[in-house]
């Protein structure tokens, strides 16, 4: 099949999820045509049966920024009937699908059959896809989609919650390649960051508020004292890293903490980590936890959106409440003093990656999805 993806290059979970489909798609003998602004940030190399199309935007005096959507739409029109994609699959609602459903009607006036399948996957509909700037178009766009997934029944759920939605939704979830996550020995590395065999605690985000860091930074602080010590590694960078940056100063934690900005392999940090923290205050899969579960890290996670979909209460890791610090620190105490304990949940949430989130599992989903979605579009009507 021939399919092209669009996303958001930059880090952050759906870029991720859409990159790692179209790698593994193009594995599995599929012709893949990645459409975005800059090469999606985990697609190293392009060769074979992968390409990739930069969208060109137009600056114009007239314009206040340049319009990404219409462009972004003409360079699927114009992949679509050079390359002869048989099915175009966007990542995040805003902008993705309402280009998509354009360049699907612009298409048409040519003959040109198209069929779009649009991801849900976070904020696009739990934030600022419910702004009323947006609000209606999104709605739009999902119903004049041919196929829709989200990445959680969390998620789905939301999106009928609120917004007008008639077409039907369908939840396939984050997955992680378990050949590439998985607890590797990287003694030397913990040596250099904990020469006195202090624990590491590990938070990766895209430091957005609706992660929390700040909160990442109090837990690690009410942790202070205790025996054995710890150390705290945060991945990534965003908006709120000066602000948690300055928190840690205040707290005076800042020297324990290694902010390490945008790093890949991500793996490799997480073989070093004895708990992951992600306090968010709102996250409809979590891929970030996944990743550390699949390198056998329990994680301490808040109780929201899909997060209990993801991690099993006491048996992968904990779910708390949302902004409730003392029970957060109690978990990650409680998994940072009882070995035995951490060790279950290690190796727990590491079968849970396997067993249930494998790459292997869910990207055939995604294969059946796309041969449904064509099959109904093309489908005479009766
Ligand atoms: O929706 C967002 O905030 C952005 C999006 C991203 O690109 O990082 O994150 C969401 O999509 C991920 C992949 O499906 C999920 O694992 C994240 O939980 C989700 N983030 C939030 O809901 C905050």
């Amino acid at each position: 099949m021939k399919i092209g993806i669009t996303c958001y290059p930059t880090y952050g979970g759906s870029g991720v999820v859409a990159t790692e489909l179209g790698k593994n798609l193009a594995e599995r003998g599929d012709e893949v045509h990645f459409i975005s602004s800059s090469l999606p940030f985990r697609l190293s190399h392009v060769a074979g049966n992968i390409f990739f199309h930069e969208v060109n935007v137009q600056s114009y005096p007239l314009f206040e920024s340049p319009p990404y959507t219409l462009s972004l739409t003409s360079k699927m029109v114009d992949i679509a009937k050079h390359a002869g994609l048989d099915v175009l699959h966007v990542h995040y609602a805003i902008p993705h699908a309402t280009s998509a459903v354009m360049a699907r009607q612009i298409l048409a006036s040519d003959g040109i059959s198209l069929p779009i399948i649009t991801t849900l996957h976070g904020t696009d509909i739990t934030l600022i896809g419910q702004d009323p700037s947006f609000a209606p178009v999104v709605t739009w766009s999902i119903n004049q989609s041919d196929g829709v997934t989200a990445v959680s029944s969390y998620l789905r759920q939301e999106t009928y919650d609120h917004f007008e939605v008639t077409n039907g939704i369908e939840v396939i979830p984050n997955f992680i390649d378990t050949d590439r996550f998985y607890r590797q020995d990287k003694e030397h590395f913990k040596q250099a960051l904990c020469p006195d065999g202090e624990k590491v605690i590990v938070h990766v985000s895209n430091f957005r508020p609706v992660k929390n860091t700040k909160q990442v930074v109090e837990i690690f602080h009410r942790l202070q004292g205790d025996t054995p010590e710890v150390k705290l590694l945060l991945v990534g960078d965003g908006p709120e890293r000066v602000p948690t940056e300055r928190k840690a100063r205040e707290l005076g934690v800042f020297d324990d903490i290694r902010f390490l900005g945008k790093q890949d392999p991500i793996e490799e940090i997480l073989s070093i980590a004895d708990v992951f923290l992600m306090p968010s205050a709102s996250e409809t899969f979590g891929l970030a936890a996944l990743e550390a579960m699949a390198c056998g890290v329990p994680t301490v996670v808040s109780d929201v959106g899909g997060l209990p979909e993801l991690v099993e209460d006491d048996e992968t890791g904990y779910l708390c409440p949302v902004d409730d610090v003392d029970t957060f620190t109690d978990r990650t105490r409680a998994l940072l003093t009882d070995a035995p304990l951490h060790q279950r949940m290690a190796a727990a949430a590491r079968s849970r990656a396997v067993d249930a989130f494998d790459i292997g599992h869910v990207v055939p989903l995604y294969e059946q999805y796309y041969e449904t979605v064509r099959e109904e579009t093309t489908a005479p009507t009766p």
